[in-house]
């Protein structure tokens, strides 16, 4: 050991992998399925759910985190101030919607954005198609599927298995506002693990009922899933403005035709977004959509 280095404890640091994350607390799963309630050395309170991780054991059934492994992707959303971590190594965003609540459009464009931006592919179910509003929610994500996203119609409380073939040698995670079904998703998918998981957070998390953190459930040896809290606000101040605009896919073909060199598709002369979406090419509440996060983004002292 150099000279002034900390005594770590004996034991010699394993790898596991986040499974649930209470602020700075986190349910580490060793490989032998041991899980151990773990803390970061120090303040640091970067890491997610999903994320790979070493560990030395402080006393029986606890951890401490010492490093974590390069991860390969990492969603998460950001206000002005500072950033949501949501899930990392996820291989695919699950936007779930439902017939009700009422479809919250902003949130689903925005999810589907820090996706594209985070290159991770994406799915979007509507849930709770059993309900007599399923009609007119159906209507409103044609849009979607015109655009070339995948979308799944689904009962979750009635039948979960058209959603299991999408699952299959993913870590995906289910996104999207409180109450559209994501932990009835979960419940259906694997009842026994999640009154297991639930059991164990609330010993160590706040024990209330709803999803306050993000967990993960293993559906096989290379199918994962990760439930997130509800969410209502996603910022995505962590883009700049063209990483924004090329994470609505239909610009892409577009971007770089506009007169001006950075437009930013807003009220200049010129843009071919504007002049796409006057054609009826593209959709107007998508490209409102964008506006609204271009602004949110820009208008702020830290911009870059
Ligand atoms: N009718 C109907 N209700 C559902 C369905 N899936 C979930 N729900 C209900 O929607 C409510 C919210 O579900 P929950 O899973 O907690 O949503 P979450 O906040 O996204 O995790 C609960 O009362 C569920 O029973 C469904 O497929 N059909
Ligand atoms: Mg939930
Ligand atoms: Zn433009």
């Amino acid at each position: 050991m150099k000279a002034g280095a900390k005594k770590q404890s004996d034991a010699p640091a394993v790898t596991g992998r986040i499974i649930a994350s209470f602020g700075r607390r986190y349910l580490v799963e060793l490989p032998d399925a041991t899980i151990l309630d773990c803390v970061t050395r120090g303040k640091r309170s970067d890491l997610a759910c999903g994320d790979c991780v070493t560990v030395s054991s402080s006393s029986p059934g606890a951890g401490v985190i010492e490093t974590t492994v390069p991860r390969t992707t990492l969603l998460y959303r950001s206000d002005a101030y500072r950033q949501k971590l949501i899930a990392a190594n996820v291989t695919q965003v699950i936007v779930v919607a439902a017939t009700a609540p009422e479809i919250h459009e902003d949130l689903v464009n925005r999810c589907l954005a820090a996706a594209e931006h985070g290159g991770m592919s994406t799915l979007i179910v509507l849930n709770k198609c059993d309900l007599p509003q399923s009609a007119a929610a159906l209507a409103g994500t044609a849009l979607y599927t015109q655009l070339g996203y995948r979308l799944l119609t689904l009962s979750a409380k009635e039948d979960i298995t058209p959603l299991i073939p999408h699952l299959e040698r993913h870590v995906s995670v289910l996104v999207g506002q409180s109450g559209v079904g994501k932990s009835t998703i979960v419940n259906r998918l694997l009842p026994e693990a999640a009154a297991r998981v639930a059991e164990l957070s609330a010993a160590l998390g706040s024990g209330r009922h709803t999803t306050t953190h993000a967990q993960l459930y293993h559906l096989d040896a290379d199918s994962h899933i990760i439930d997130s809290p509800g969410m209502q606000e996603f910022g995505l101040h962590h883009l700049t403005a063209d990483e924004l605009a090329h994470s609505f896919v239909e610009f892409r073909p577009l971007l770089g035709e506009c007169r001006f060199r950075n437009c930013r598709h807003l009220q200049e002369p010129g843009c071919a977004i504007t002049a796409a979406c006057d054609a009826g090419r593209i959709n107007s509440r998508r490209l409102a959509s964008y506006r609204k996060l271009a602004v949110e983004i820009t208008h702020h002292p830290g911009w870059k």
